[in-house]
């Protein structure tokens, strides 16, 4: 550790050296329309003479899951060009380069993009029109005061509410800084899920008690790997992340992998990996039929798995339960459906031959220590939380829990550094929504119910909502499912009545705005950052500077919220007598407190990456504790054990009210999905099962708007070639993808990489209508749907029913 930090420290006093050469602050940039505003951090740009390079260093914010740190060129407040940080020779890792992805890379694009938000600015058209005259920071401020106080007169601070985004996870402003705001006019409606993994977060509880899984690192131990739905290679990328924990982990054990997904995607390649395809919604089914292998063919230690498990069979059933209502029975065909879930039954459901899942059962029981692990699109489904318990099950059938190598079907978090945020108060509102409800809380506030809608802390939402913040994020409309419902919500200025979005970009979401303020872009932006949750054990502390001063009238949330507080009379109370670089300094004493060999602030503001670590490899066992003594360590869930048998939900499924077809089952059954393959109701009109995924191009729809991104990795939909035959398509062809609620033009990829009967759009390209109403930017939430999955009440997001046409 030491000679890591004496390298850190010598590289950032050679870095000092250069920027203590100043002669003047670069004169503003050509791009930069003048009036920028003094940034509230204490050091703005770089200082150094003009025409010289110099290094700055900042960090990419989005949410890819991973946090690369940018060592960032920049001559005359100018970014030239961004480069990876530097790799020590030797670390915690050896040499190990948090590098950044084409993403990461090209921010400097974004940074100068031509529709940057530059002023702030007020809407004077119809709502969504996007037509907006600039205002001052001072009007934009006291009008947001004053529609934040008349809407909390009117309606409570129930009916304010902070939606969900993603776009910068910030430390010191963003989210933070609003939600401390909002606290201070005496809170908000909450929501809880997210967008990304709404049903595994519910769902995994009832079987483990709680979400837990091992390090990908553990897959040193493993001779088998199976992945359901992880795409690694396409979805975690940075250098710092999980793609390169597994690299190393599978270099040292030549673990074989084996990939269960729709698409042939990257991480079947890098991973070396045997691809089985399988239809979208399906899961279930597969692990269903691979029990009845296992318990047919006795590969299953039933003792073992009574031991730490209720209702494998009729000796663990919960009280109360049906006497045929266990797992086997459910699986051999003796519980109520009357149907034997054999690897025939599952062919026909999931596409994958009878052979061929009674050869998987076979290996994950025959394996020493088998991986099991999913990525979040099998949830992202209509029925997600079926596969999600499914799949959390099949290393409970065969033992492969708790011991090194091993894991629970889940996806594993990293674990953290560390370091502390803008504290953002207490929010005394309690109502909380699941996030995927809200345009139905703006929409039709009266049926929102906590048995019909999984409304929280309270039993009846009184009011809608009426007033909208909306910070870096595109969910306002791009990313929600159903767009051309959701424009037509928004529309009406009556039921939403104010709507405030902060942004960079002119995105769809800032179209629909009432005031549109300009934030800093993290290359901007002074703070201090964690890694973000997808470095695995990894993890490390990132000291941001703001590489080119503030272009324009853009500003940090912290300095626009304190001003907004100031209208409330609370600016002290908000900023406790601090600017944003002295919280940032306060957390960073924090950090060092318990970090005591780390620089001080004053060198370690200048590093980029201030300290980097690793997590020990046993804390990396998920259910280690469990395994060893289940009844000393016993699991969170009621019954102690892992809960293939939940009698929680059986209670569920018997309170609340599902909208017909929709299911929640005691037991991981599978249950088909409405829009899926097997909706016979549908699919005459629409054959096409319609997938999405995380595409390389983009994160989200931050970055869809760099062009040159777009040329590595267009967006297509992707199309197997028997599907093409059949409609006289050919690759590259422009195609229509439609279904009842909307129309999209986008690129065909026909390719062997997708299953028959399914195609696959990358999410995140930015909607754009055309007179005719079509979608000519290739957005998919124009085709997905705005209902939620039974449990979670979860975005259904992966599950649409289309067709496609040649254009
Ligand atoms: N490059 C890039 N990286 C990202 C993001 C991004 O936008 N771009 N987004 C980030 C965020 S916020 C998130 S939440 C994660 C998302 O991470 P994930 O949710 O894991 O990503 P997806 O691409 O939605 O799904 C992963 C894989 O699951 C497959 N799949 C879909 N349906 C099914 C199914 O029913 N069964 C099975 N077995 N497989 C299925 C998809 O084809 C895809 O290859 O990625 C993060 N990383
Ligand atoms: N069909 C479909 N839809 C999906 C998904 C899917 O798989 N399929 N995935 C879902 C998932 S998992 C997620 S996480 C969501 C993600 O959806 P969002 O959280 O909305 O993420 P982005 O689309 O990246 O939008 C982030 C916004 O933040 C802005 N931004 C970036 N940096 C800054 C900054 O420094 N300051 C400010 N103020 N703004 C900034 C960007 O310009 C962009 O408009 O999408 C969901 N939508
Ligand atoms: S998009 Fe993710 S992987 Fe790429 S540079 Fe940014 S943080 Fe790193
Ligand atoms: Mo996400």
């Amino acid at each position: 550790m030491d000679s890591f930090l004496k390298q850190l420290l010598s590289r950032s006093l050679s870095r000092r050296d250069l920027v203590k050469n100043t002669s003047k602050v670069s004169s503003a940039i050509a791009l930069a329309g003048a009036i920028p505003l003094p940034f509230s951090a204490s050091a703005s740009a770089a200082e150094v003479p003009d025409g010289q390079e110099s290094v700055r260093h900042s960090a990419c914010l989005v949410n890819c899951g991973s946090r690369c740190p940018l060592r960032v060129v920049v001559k005359d407040d100018v970014i030239v060009r961004i480069e990876p940080e530097d790799c020590p020779d030797e670390n915690v890792f050896g040499k190990h380069q948090i590098r950044p992805c084409l993403r990461g890379r090209s921010s400097r694009w974004r940074v100068y993009s031509p529709d940057r938000l530059k002023h702030p600015l007020k809407r004077v058209g119809k709502r969504g029109e996007g037509k907006f005259k600039r205002i001052s920071w001072e009007e934009a401020t006291k009008y947001i005061a004053d529609e934040l106080k008349r809407i909390i007169d009117k309606y409570g601070n129930e009916a304010v509410y902070y939606n969900y985004q993603s776009g910068a996870y910030y430390h010191n402003q963003g989210t933070t800084a609003w939600k401390r705001l909002l606290n201070i006019t005496g809170g908000y409606l909450r929501y809880y899920n997210t967008y990304s993994t709404a049903q595994i977060s519910v769902a995994t509880p009832y079987t483990f008690g709680e979400y837990g899984a091992s390090h990908f690192d553990q897959i040193r131990h493993s001779d088998l790997v199976v992945f359901f739905g992880m795409n690694l290679s396409e979805t975690r990328m940075s250098g710092g992340g999980q793609v390169e924990e597994l690299r190393r982990a599978l270099e040292s054990s030549q673990a074989q992998v084996i990939v269960i997904d729709p698409r042939y995607t990257d991480s079947v390649i890098t991973e070396h990996a045997e691809w089985l395809p399988i239809r979208p919604t399906t899961d279930a089914a597969l692990v269903s039929a691979l029990a009845w292998t296992l318990i047919t063919e006795n590969l299953i230690d039933e003792a073992l798995v009574n031991r730490y498990c209720v209702g494998f069979d009729g000796s663990t059933l919960p009280e109360g339960a049906p006497s045929n209502g266990s797992y086997k029975d459910y699986i051999l065909g003796t519980g109520s459906d009357n149907t034997p879930k054999t690897p025939e039954w599952a062919e026909a459901i999931t596409g994958i031959a009878a052979s061929r899942i009674r050869q998987l059962a076979r290996q994950i029981a025959g394996a020493k220590a088998c991986y099991i692990a999913q990525g979040w699109g099998p949830q992202r489904h209509a029925n997600g939380e079926q596969s999600v318990r499914a799949i959390n099950t099949l290393p409970l059938l065969t033992g492969h829990f708790g011991l090194p190598g091993t894991n629970t079907g889940n996806w594993p978090y990293a674990t953290k550094y560390g370091v502390p945020s803008l504290p953002d108060g207490n929010n005394p509102v309690t109502t909380a929504i699941p996030c995927y409800l809200w345009t139905d809380a703006v929409l039709n506030p009266e049926i929102i119910t906590d048995k019909t809608h999984g409304l929280r802390g309270k039993e009846k939402l009184d009011v809608g909502i009426k007033c909208i913040v909306n910070q870096a994020g595109n969910t306002l409309v791009n990313q929600h499912g159903d767009i051309n419902r959701t424009s037509k919500i928004l529309e009406d200025d009556t039921k939403c009545e104010f709507i405030l979005v902060i942004d960079n970009h002119m995105t769809p979401s800032a179209k629909f705005a009432d005031i549109l303020l300009p934030e800093t872009s993290y290359l901007e932006a002074q703070d201090l950052v964690d890694n973000s949750y997808a470095s695995g054990s990894h993890h490390y502390m990132i000291a941001m500077q703001p590489v080119v001063k503030p272009m324009w009238e853009v500003r940090s949330t912290y300095d626009i919220c304190a001003d907004i507080a100031a209208h409330f009379g609370q600016r002290d109370a908000y900023t406790e007598g601090r600017t944003q670089a002295q919280w940032i300094e306060k957390h960073y004493a924090e950090v060092k407190e318990k970090r005591p060999y780390l620089p001080e602030w004053s060198q370690a503001k200048e590093m980029g990456v201030v300290d980097q670590q690793a997590a020990t490899e046993q804390q990396g066992i998920a259910l280690a504790g469990f395994r060893q003594d289940p009844v000393a360590n016993p699991l969170k869930t009621p019954s102690g054990k892992a809960e293939i048998y939940s009698a929680r939900l059986e209670k569920l499924a018997r309170e609340w009210v599902l909208p017909e077809g929709d299911k929640i089952t005691a037991l991981p059954e599978f249950c088909a999905a409405k829009e899926s393959h097997l909706d016979t109701s549908l699919t005459g009109k629409y054959p096409l099962q319609l997938s999405g995924f995380h595409t390389k191009g983009h994160t989200h729809s931050t970055y869809s708007n760099v062009r040159q991104l777009h040329e590595a990795a267009p967006d297509e939909i992707w199309m197997n070639p028997l599907d093409a035959r059949q409609r006289g398509i050919a690759n590259g062809d422009k195609v229509r993808v439609f279904n009842d609620r909307g129309v999209v033009e986008i690129q065909c990829k026909v390719t062997h990489r997708i299953i028959p009967g399914v195609v696959a759009m990358p999410e995140g390209g930015w909607t754009r209508r055309n007179a005719a109403g079509v979608d000519v930017g290739g957005c998919i939430n124009t085709l997905t749907s705005h209902s939620v999955s039974p449990l979670a009440k979860g975005n259904p997001q992966h599950t649409n029913l289309v067709e496609v046409s040649k254009v």
